[in-house]
């Protein structure tokens, strides 16, 4: 028999449409995400309260071999000078590797092993990123317009935040008069 797919998926917009349920959606404010920002000195309320990313996810299994599909939405902006970003992470079991693919804005996405080594591929329209097992990762929105990111992974990784959120990235990425400056922190 033939059957309709359960899914679509916008390669335009990135949305993921399917059955009542299967679409997890989640957002983060900068209220959300405050922590991962250098200098969060003196913001208004207004940008408090912007929507720093979003995500859409489908998980169809979550038996060990099993993939998950999920879109990114990482909203333009900056905190005191520095990029909106996402909160970045290592995977709960470390080897599951992932892909990332751009479909739309402009910015970075982030590596760093465990030795606190970093490095970063642009990211553009189109741009496809595989992301090794071992290996920390985070996306910087440096455009003036969303970062629309699909990514691929195992079911079973899970996300490790807590390294990064005692140790942070390396690196920091800040708009400085118009021009993006890299600062190793
Ligand atoms: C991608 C995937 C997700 C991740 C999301 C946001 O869609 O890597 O696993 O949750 O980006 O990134 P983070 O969780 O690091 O903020
Ligand atoms: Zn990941």
């Amino acid at each position: 028999m033939i059957i309709n797919p359960k899914m679509t998926y916008s390669l335009i917009n990135g949305s993921l449409v399917g059955p009542e349920g299967s679409v997890v959606k989640g957002v983060k404010s900068l209220k959300d995400t405050l922590r991962i920002y250098a200098n969060t000195q003196g913001l208004s309320e207004d940008l408090l309260s912007a929507i720093n990313y979003r995500t859409e996810v489908y998980t169809p299994e979550t038996t060990e071999g099993s993939l998950q599909f999920a879109t990114s939405y990482v909203y333009p902006g900056t905190v005191n000078g520095e990029y909106f970003m996402t909160k970045g992470h290592f995977h709960e079991i470390s080897n599951r590797s992932e892909f990332y693919l751009c479909l739309s804005g402009e910015g970075l996405l982030v590596f760093m092993d465990r030795q606190r080594n970093w490095w970063a591929e642009r990211m553009h329209k189109e741009s496809l990123h595989y992301i090794p097992g071992h290996i920390a990762h985070r996306m910087i929105n440096t455009g003036n317009d969303v970062l629309t990111v699909q990514a691929c992974w195992n079911s079973d990784a899970g996300h490790d935040y807590g390294t990064i959120e005692n140790d942070g990235f390396p690196v920091r990425f800040f708009d400085r008069n118009g021009k993006l400056s890299i600062e190793e922190v």
